[in-house]
């Protein structure tokens, strides 16, 4: 008896191991494909190569704390227009969101801090104003602010928002070439 339920065990395993590697072998078929597919040709979105034309760049910040963009390229002395979004359901005070471009050699870390103890409504540090090139205004869920200023001399910047709190997950590079 004891030796017929061993078996009738053993059968049941080796069929549901079949079982499994059943489905494997599903899986392996249904994910071939993709390594076919031609690679589609890059175009950064944000990238502007006329340097005559103004650079009409558009980034986001939602509920999550997280920009929609961590990069963006310009080239020297060009136009930019930048439209900052807030694209979550929060206001403001709980989760506001800014765009500051700040000058070389001011840190994303240090601008915060500083903006955290002198900052205006807008969280703008009044003792680093000679570190930011540009900036929002401070804005909440639904709304947007549009700024434009010129692209500085090649290099790269950072740029960040400076609400409390929000610096080290929302910040970027700014490249001018
Ligand atoms: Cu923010």
């Amino acid at each position: 008896m004891l030796k017929l339920n061993g078996a009738i065990l053993l059968g049941a395993m080796v069929l549901f191991s079949a079982c499994g590697g059943g489905e494997t072998k599903t899986e392996e078929t249904t994910t071939t494909p993709a390594a076919t597919e031609t690679p589609a040709t890059e175009t950064p979105a944000e990238t502007q190569t006329d340097a005559n034309a103004v650079a009409e760049l558009t980034i986001d910040g939602n509920d999550q704390m997280q920009f929609d963009k961590k990069e963006f390229r310009v080239k020297e002395g060009q136009k930019v227009k930048l439209t900052l979004t807030h694209s979550g359901k929060m206001d403001k005070k709980t989760m506001g969101h800014n765009w500051v471009l700040l000058a070389q050699g001011m840190t994303p870390e240090l601008y915060a801090k500083a903006a955290a103890k002198d900052g205006d409504e807008n969280y703008i540090s009044k003792s680093e104003s000679a570190n930011v090139i540009a900036h929002t205004k401070l804005i909440g869920a639904g709304e947007s602010d549009t700024i434009e200023f010129t692209a500085p001399a090649a290099g790269v910047y950072d740029f960040l928002c400076s609400f409390p709190g929000h610096w080290g997950a929302m910040n970027g590079k700014f490249i001018v070439e």
